[in-house]
């Protein structure tokens, strides 16, 4: 899909705020495409659709997760998890978009998963380390993005189960599977 076609389709369901941080992604995402040799139109494309189902009501989210078959273990777990795998599914129904290594991007760019593409990693780290992004250790980890994907994406994810871990918050099981797999493949 048309780039300026994507971004028109993608506002009307985000917040001003959330829509900045998009293009944010966008572009972060492209760059760290065009650097690691990932396809530059699909990593764009997952990146402006990454947040489609952010703002739907949790009901929502709840009934697709179960009607669709989703992980249900999801629905024990933070809120803020679902929408990644809910806007897979909608960003096809209603959006149109058709590629599954897309889809896929868009499904795992909160939790990641043992075995991620680069496309997938490509988009969790560009969603970490956007210029719009502020958290402490952001900009270690954008620095270590210039030098190593893998590097870097470690450094993310380990900041996110720490962030989680300091507010006494439960952590994912696939989000530690994520960080598993990206520490045992690098030994
Ligand atoms: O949607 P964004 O805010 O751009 O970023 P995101 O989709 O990466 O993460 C959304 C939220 O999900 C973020 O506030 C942290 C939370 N989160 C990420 N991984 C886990 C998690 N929450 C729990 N409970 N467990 C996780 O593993
Ligand atoms: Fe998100
Ligand atoms: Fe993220
Ligand atoms: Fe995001």
């Amino acid at each position: 899909m048309e780039r300026e076609k994507a971004l028109e389709l993608v506002k009307k369901q985000l917040t001003e705020h959330r829509y900045q941080h998009t293009l944010g992604v966008m572009e972060t995402a492209i760059t760290l495409a065009a650097q690691y040799g990932v396809d530059e139109k699909k990593a764009e494309e997952a990146a402006i659709f990454h947040d489609y189902a952010k703002f739907r009501p949790k009901d929502e989210m709840r009934g697709i997760i179960v009607s669709q078959g989703f992980p249900e273990d999801l629905l024990a777990y933070n809120s803020e998890l679902w929408h990644a795998p809910v806007g897979a599914y909608l960003v096809e129904k209603e959006a149109g978009i058709t590629d599954q290594e897309v889809l896929d991007a868009i499904r795992y760019h909160t939790s990641g998963r043992p075995g991620m593409t680069l496309l997938e990693k490509v988009i969790y780290l560009a969603d970490y380390i956007e210029p719009g992004r502020h958290f402490p250790g952001v900009d270690e980890v954008r620095e270590m993005a210039k030098v190593s994907l893998d590097q870097a994406l470690i450094k993310a994810v380990q900041n996110t189960i720490l962030f989680l871990m300091k507010k006494n918050q439960p952590v994912y099981p696939e989000t530690f599977y994520t960080y598993n797999y990206l520490v045992t493949k690098l030994e």
